[in-house]
Formats: structure tokens, C-alpha cells, sequence
């Protein structure tokens, strides 16, 4: 009976948890957030290309392998692995050729990358901030999901999960490559907090 008691009140602490943080102060998320979006795209960066590099396709397979790896990383509560998976971004967005790229796939791409570059390069340099790292993570996700749809998937299913706990209970999405919800926001505190919104195929 008492193993039962402790059972429903754990329960009803995590969905209590889960509900929770819908009106609390979100002063920093925004701060976060205008801070990232007045930072424009630096198109000197991206043309680190030369002019005899043959057009290769999109390395779309490749950042969201790195993407994954951070999603991995932040829901082990590794600041480590994931400041390290925010540098790859970083770096392979660096090296994508703009040239490769039909005009419709550069706009869109134009509109992505600097941003998407600047919450990895955040992510890289905050290896001990993890919550930090989480907060740059609600923005990078948004990016990534705006680049799979200009990019497609790389090949492989993913899931467009969503977390209404996440961005101080305004909620956030992530995009994964397993059905099952492994929570990058909330990590071992809740780890299947959360559900799939969408299968990209
Ligand atoms: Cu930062």
C-alpha cells in the first residue's frame, strides 16, 4: 500500500511538473531571444569557399548529424558533448558552398544560417553552462526544423517532438531521430516529458 502512496505521488509530482511554469517570468528566455534575432547573417563567413571547389550537394545529412549528437548530449545533461557537437555545426556550416545552391535554397538558407551558426557557436563556448546551452537549444531547433524543410531529412525518419514544459513553460520543440521522447530541455529531471508533434519523411 505505502509502495502504491509513493507511486501516485510521484506521478502527480511529475504531471504537476509538467503543467507547471506556464506564467512564469520568461524576462530571460526573451532577453535570450532578442539578443540571438538582431544578429544578422554574416555572408563574408559563409563564402569561405574557393572558387575551384567543385558544387557538392547540401551537407544537410551532415549538421543534422551534428544536431542530433547535440540533442543527445543535452539530454544526458553532457555540456561537454554538447558544447563539442555545437562546434561541428558551426564548422560545417562554415564550409557549405553557396554555390551549390539553387536561388530559392539560398534565400531560405540565407535566412537561416546565421543565427543557426551563431546558437552553435554558443553552445560550443558554454560547455559548463548546460542550462544555457538549453536556452540557445530552443532557437537552434526552430532553425533546424526550417532547414530540414528546405533540405529535406538526410535521408532518415525524424521526429518533430515538442516539450510545454520547456522555455519556461512556453514550450519548445526538438527534432530527433527515434520515436521514443528522450527530453534534451529538462534531461534526467524528466527525460520522456513530451511528445511527437509530426514524422518527417
Ligand atoms: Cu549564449
Amino acid at each position: 500500500m505505502k509502495n502504491i502512496l509513493i507511486g501516485i505521488a510521484i506521478a502527480a509530482t511529475t504531471l504537476a511538473a509538467c503543467n507547471n511554469g506556464n506564467n512564469k517570468n520568461t524576462d530571460a528566455t526573451q532577453k535570450a531571444a532578442s539578443k540571438d534575432t538582431s544578429m544578422t547573417t554574416q555572408p563574408s563567413a559563409m563564402h569561405d569557399t574557393t572558387a575551384t571547389q567543385t558544387a557538392a550537394a547540401f551537407p544537410a545529412k551532415e549538421i543534422i548529424a551534428g544536431y542530433l549528437q547535440l540533442k543527445n548530449a543535452l539530454a544526458k545533461d553532457n555540456g561537454k558533448d554538447a558544447a563539442a557537437a555545437g562546434n561541428t555545426i558551426a564548422t560545417t556550416l562554415v564550409k557549405v558552398d553557396m554555390k551549390s545552391l539553387s536561388e530559392a535554397q539560398m534565400k531560405n538558407y540565407m535566412d537561416i544560417a546565421g543565427d543557426l551558426k551563431e546558437n552553435a557557436e554558443h553552445i560550443g563556448a558554454n560547455a559548463d553552462k548546460l542550462e544555457h546551452q538549453r536556452e540557445h537549444f530552443i532557437m537552434l531547433s526552430k532553425d533546424m526544423a526550417d532547414l530540414i524543410k528546405t533540405f529535406g531529412n538526410g535521408g532518415q525518419t525524424l521526429y518533430k517532438d515538442f516539450c510545454p514544459m520547456a522555455n519556461d513553460g512556453k514550450g519548445a520543440i526538438w527534432i530527433s531521430e527515434v520515436k521514443e521522447i528522450q527530453n534534451p530541455y529538462l534531461g534526467s529531471k524528466m527525460p520522456d516529458c513530451g511528445s511527437v508533434k509530426e514524422t518527417i519523411k
